[in-house]
C-alpha cells in the first residue's frame, strides 16, 4: 500500500497580461497556492487552490489556504492510503468545516497522484470523459469599451474564443448596459455575449438591467444580485427574457439542490474550488442535470493546475450547454507548466497522460514562489497588491 508521506504548499505571485476589472476587485496579478502530496511510492500529486482578489471574492485567501493545509489538513492526511482519495477526503470532511478551496486543492492532488499511479487520466477516474476538449470563452474586463472590442476581435481572428463574458456592476446600470451594447453591436453574430455582475445589483436594478441586456442581445446574465438572495434570484428567473446563472451562490451540492428546488437559476456555474473539490463539483453537475438546469464550467482564474483539473471534470459532464471559461492561464504573463495547455479552435484540449497529464516547470515555480530569497512580494498580503 502506498501512503501519504508529506504535504507541501507554496504560494506563487504571477502578473496578469492587463488589469482585470471585476465589480469587487481589480487584479494586476494572480496569487496561486500550489499543493504537492508526496506519497511513499515516490508519486507526487499536484493541486491548486486559487481565489480572486485576496479576500474580496471568497472567504478563503491564498495565505489562509496554505495555513489551513499545513496546520490542519496535513496531520489528518499523513499515513492515509494514497490510493483512496474518497476515504482521505471523508476524513478531512469529518474534521474540517468549510475551507472548500483548500479541500479542492488537496483532493485534486490526491486524484493526480492516484491517476499517475494507475496510469489513467483524472477524467477517467471521475467516470470517463465524454469529450476530448471543452469550449472556452474569454472575459473582457479591461475596463475600457474600445480596448475590449479590439481584444475580442483579435480573439475571434485567432479562433481562440467566440464567446465573451463582460464584467459589469461597477458603474450605473445604464452605463454598463451601454458598454455591453456597444461590444455586442461591434461583434454582431460572430460571438455570444454574456455578462457577470458579480452580485453588484439590487433586485430592482437587476430587473431593469436584465430587460435592457436582453434587448441588447445578451445571451446570459451571471449572478446579478447578492449570493444570499435566493428568493430574489427565483423572482428574476421567473421574469427574465434571458437565462440567469448562479455563481457565487453555489457553494457545493447542498446549495445546488436548494437552487434547483426553488427554480432560482436557469444555469449553474460549476467551480471545483467553490464546490469544495472535484467530487462535490461532480455532484453539483448531477443535480443540475436531474433538475433540467443548464451547466457551465466556471473558473476562479486558476493557473494551469486548477484549470486542467476543472477541464478533466467538465469533460465528463453529459451536458455542458454553456461551455466553460477555463482561460485562467491565458490571463497570466507567466507559464508555470513544462508544456502549456492546448488552447485553439475555441477550446481547451484535455490531456491524455496519467493524472492531470501536466508537469510543473520547476525553474519557474522556484522563481515565482513568494518565499524565494529576494522575492519583492515576500510576506506582502495579496489584498494589498490587488
Ligand atoms: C467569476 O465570478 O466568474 C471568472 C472569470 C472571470 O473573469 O472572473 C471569474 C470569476
Ligand atoms: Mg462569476
Amino acid at each position: 500500500m502506498s501512503t501519504i508521506d508529506r504535504i507541501e504548499t507554496l504560494i506563487l505571485d504571477l502578473p496578469t497580461i492587463r488589469p482585470h476589472v471585476l465589480s469587487m476587485a481589480t487584479m494586476h496579478r494572480q496569487t496561486v497556492t500550489l499543493v504537492r502530496v508526496h506519497c511513499s511510492d515516490s508519486v507526487v500529486g499536484i493541486g491548486e487552490g486559487t481565489t480572486i482578489g485576496g479576500l474580496a471574492y471568497g472567504e478563503e485567501s491564498p495565505e489562509g489556504i496554505k495555513l489551513a493545509i499545513d496546520t490542519y489538513f496535513a496531520p489528518l492526511l499523513i499515513g492515509c492510503d494514497a490510493s483512496r482519495p474518497a476515504e482521505a477526503m471523508a476524513r478531512i470532511g469529518k474534521n474540517i468545516v468549510g475551507n472548500r478551496f483548500a479541500k479542492s486543492a488537496v483532493e485534486t492532488a490526491l486524484f493526480d497522484a492516484w491517476g499517475k499511479r494507475l496510469g489513467l487520466p483524472v477524467s477517467e477516474l471521475l467516470g470517463g470523459r465524454r469529450r476530448e476538449s471543452v469550449p472556452v470563452l474569454w472575459t473582457l474586463a479591461s475596463g475600457d469599451t474600445a480596448k475590449d472590442i479590439d481584444e475580442a476581435q483579435a480573439m475571434l481572428d485567432q479562433r481562440r474564443h467566440n464567446a465573451f463574458k463582460l464584467k459589469i456592476g461597477k458603474r450605473a446600470v445604464a452605463d454598463d448596459v451601454a458598454h455591453v451594447a456597444a461590444i455586442k453591436r461591434a461583434l454582431g453574430g460572430r460571438a455570444s455575449i454574456r455578462v457577470d455582475v458579480n452580485q453588484a445589483w439590487d433586485e430592482v436594478g437587476a430587473r431593469r438591467g436584465i430587460a435592457m441586456l436582453a434587448d441588447a442581445g445578451v445571451d446570459l446574465v451571471e449572478q446579478p444580485i447578492a449570493a444570499h438572495n435566493r428568493a430574489g434570484m427565483a423572482r428574476l428567473v421567473a421574469r427574465a427574457q434571458i437565462p440567469i446563472m448562479a455563481d457565487e451562490a453555489l457553494r457545493g451540492p447542498e446549495d445546488a439542490f436548494d437552487f434547483a428546488a426553488r427554480v432560482a437559476a436557469d444555469v449553474f456555474a460549476v467551480k471545483i474550488a467553490q464546490s469544495g473539490g472535484l467530487s462535490p463539483a461532480k455532484q453539483v453537475g448531477a443535480i443540475a442535470d436531474a433538475a433540467g438546469v443548464g451547466l457551465y464550467g466556471g473558473t476562479m482564474l486558476e493557473a494551469g493546475v486548477g484549470t486542467i483539473a476543472s477541464a478533466h471534470l467538465f469533460a465528463t459532464f453529459p451536458n455542458l450547454q454553456w461551455g466553460t471559461e477555463l482561460f485562467g492561464p491565458l490571463l497570466l504573463t507567466e507559464e508555470i507548466l513544462a508544456e502549456p495547455l492546448g488552447y485553439g479552435d475555441f477550446a481547451l484540449k484535455v490531456p491524455d497522460g496519467p493524472g492531470l497529464g501536466i508537469a510543473l516547470d520547476e525553474d519557474r515555480i522556484a522563481f515565482f514562489r513568494r518565499d524565494r530569497e529576494g522575492s519583492r512580494t515576500h510576506s506582502i498580503p495579496s489584498a494589498e497588491r490587488i
